[in-house]
């Protein structure tokens, strides 16, 4: 019997997708050798040799996790479900320009460890400037930023090639959400890659001598926040599109769900300032615009919350469950595929308050620079994004490999899950309260002269420590299961997609309007930042040197 027969999905398309995942996960094990290292030098309990910098590790893994691990995973798990609900296979130029991506985002991703492993570009995954990189660390990201636009145009690419053939329908929920992903992803990398051409690689190779600091940081949050979205949606159209599926419930609302993404789209990119609230240079009135905007940006994620309880709770209903919460029981519990994600939305719950914390200026004031704030996205990407991500490897690989998922992983899947989640409740839970004690994120192991405060913060860093570790286990644990999927037994798994509740109403069609949400996207971005900008530009601060 021949592989193809076993499996309905595409083998060429298969192999794009594993690609991508492997690559993932790859990034995910240095990243995460980094990351135990990092919490044990904070603990105080293991010192670096003397050739390797705090902040050469703390680059690794803020590149390798956040935006490695991310893109690479979200890219193969977009084009698994275009492939699968536009047309069945990817088109030969989408599949093309999925390959040309992998390979520049590859190429970017091995010269950026390099010149970061030889220690001329400790300058964090938000390389701020003045902190000065080598040119070849820039270029490495924009060739990875590249990359990722090609793969982005081969999922618009497919759609309006869809679109073409299927006049009059409505897209498939899965590719709908995919091209608002990749919208947004390519408008936000554009303040990115203003900051990266115009400003750091001219100044990095030395040809002009100082940098306008405020307007750099202004790019890079300007694409920063949005890239956090970046990173949740993915995980959201598991919430909303898989996981009914594996619940063997039905999609609560298609325009809900839809309606959520595009305000998405139109309030993630005008609110970078919320990372800049403590920073000189930008006037209160721009801080504040974006702060209102900031809890606009909130209702969506309240939307899927209220989408989520609502399909759990029809489908107990349907099943015959009463009483307020006896949908909980006959959730699928065992079930890695929901148990993985949905520890992902529990934790959300926590994660999202902290973000509302930091949203407001004077909370803003106490949490800032501390490891409150790591604490906080260690929650998110780290657990709701990461969890939800490792849930669906568990049928995705299955599904893109023809196999299937034995017994045997479903279990160590769980067992995956809760080591994750216990690692995480020491790691960040003391990361949380530490930074709250004003412990500072981003530093070594330092006792200040053995100030009484710092000598206070030991304890919580010492159980930092502890959880890293544990979360170290998770991660070999989860690399053990994707090898043990690779090689699982073949059979056809099918690829869960989510049918939509009929009681629901039908989509209304302007949500398809691309035209009327981009403009009143330009719209809102103008608005909140076209002044600040200009008065950056013109006002500038003295330009700075590298350092
Ligand atoms: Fe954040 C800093 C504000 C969400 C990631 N954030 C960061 C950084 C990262 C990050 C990486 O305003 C650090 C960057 C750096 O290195 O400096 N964040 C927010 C706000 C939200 C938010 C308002 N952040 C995220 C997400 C991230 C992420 C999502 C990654 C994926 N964040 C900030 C601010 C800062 C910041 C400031 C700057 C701090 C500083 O000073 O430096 C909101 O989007 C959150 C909304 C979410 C909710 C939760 C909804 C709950 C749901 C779950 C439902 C659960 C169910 C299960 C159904 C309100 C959807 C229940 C079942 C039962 C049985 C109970
Ligand atoms: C920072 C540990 C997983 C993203 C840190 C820090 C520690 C740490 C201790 C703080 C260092 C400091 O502020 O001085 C770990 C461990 C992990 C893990 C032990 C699991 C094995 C992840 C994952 C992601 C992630 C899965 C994202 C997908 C980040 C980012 C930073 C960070 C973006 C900030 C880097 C910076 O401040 O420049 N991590 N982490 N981490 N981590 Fe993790
Ligand atoms: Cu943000």
């Amino acid at each position: 019997m021949t592989e193809s027969k076993l499996s309905t999905f595409d083998r060429q398309d298969g192999r794009l997708v594993i690609a991508h995942v492997l690559f993932a996960f790859g990034a995910l094990l240095i990243g995460g050798i980094a990351g135990m290292l990092q919490g044990m030098v904070k603990g105080g309990t293991i010192t670096l040799p003397a050739n390797i910098g705090y902040y050469e590790l703390l680059t690794a893994h803020g590149v390798l996790m956040a935006l490695i691990f991310t893109t690479y995973f979200i890219v193969g798990f977009l084009y698994s479900g275009i492939s699968q609900t536009l047309g069945g296979r990817l088109l030969p130029l989408t599949r093309k320009l999925g390959w040309i991506g992998y390979l520049l985002m590859s190429v970017g991703t091995l010269i950026g460890v390099v010149v970061i492993l030889l220690g001329k570009a400790s300058v964090l995954y938000t390389f701020y400037a003045p902190m000065k990189a080598s040119p070849w660390f820039y270029i490495a990201l924009a060739l990875v930023v590249i990359g990722s636009w090609l793969s982005g145009f081969g999922i618009f690419y497919q759609y309006v090639k869809w679109k073409k053939t299927n006049q009059g329908k409505l897209s498939p929920l899965f590719a709908y959400m995919s091209v608002i992903t990749m919208l947004l992803w390519q408008i936000a990398t554009l303040g990115v890659a203003a900051e990266v051409v115009v400003q750091l690689i001219p100044w990095s190779f030395g040809w002009v001598e100082t940098i306008n600091v405020v307007l750099s940081r202004t790019l890079f949050w300007f694409f920063g926040h949005p890239l956090v979205y970046f990173w949740l949606l993915p995980a959201y159209m598991c919430w909303y599109v898989i996981i009914p599926k594996i619940i063997g419930g039905k999609i609560f609302s298609d325009a809900l769900a839809r309606m959520s993404f595009v305000l998405f789209l139109l309030f993630s990119i005008p609110v970078g300032f919320h990372h800049q609230l403590m920073e000189p240079g930008i006037s209160h009135f721009w801080k504040y615009l974006q702060v209102v905007l900031t809890f606009m940006v909130v209702i969506p994620s309240l939307m899927t919350a209220f989408s989520l309880f609502a399909t759990f709770e029809l489908n107990g209903r349907s099943k015959g469950t009463k009483g307020l919460f006896g949908w909980v029981k006959v959730l699928p519990w065992k079930d890695v595929r929901f148990f993985a994600p949905f520890m992902g939305m529990l934790v959300f719950i926590p994660a999202g308050a902290g973000g509302l914390i930091n949203a407001s200026n004077q909370m803003n004031a106490v949490v800032h620079n501390t490891l409150w704030v790591t604490g906080h996205f260690h929650l998110t990407v780290a657990t709701s994004v990461a969890l939800t991500f490792f849930g669906i490897v568990y049928w995705l690989i299955p599904v893109v490999t023809g196999r299937v998922l034995t017994p045997r992983l479903n279990k160590l899947g769980i067992i995956q899950t809760i080591t994750w989640c216990v690692g995480m409740l020491f790691m960040s839970g003391s990361m949380h309260t530490v930074g709250l004690l004003g412990s500072p994120r981003r530093t070594a192991y330092n006792t200040y002269d053995d100030h009484p405060d710092a000598i206070l913060w030991m304890p919580y860093h010492v159980a930092m420590a502890i959880g890293g570790i544990i979360l170290f286990v998770a991660v070999l644990l989860i690399i053990y299961n994707i090898v043990a999927l690779m090689r699982a037994p073949k059979g056809q798994t099918e690829y869960p997609l989510g049918e939509v509740s009929d009681t629901s109403e039908p989509t209304p069609r302007f949500l398809e309007n691309w035209k009327l949400w981009i403009a009143l996207t330009v719209i809102l971005i103008v608005v909140a930042y076209t002044i600040p900008i200009i008065d950056q530009i013109s006002n500038p601060t003295p330009g700075s040197p590298g350092y």
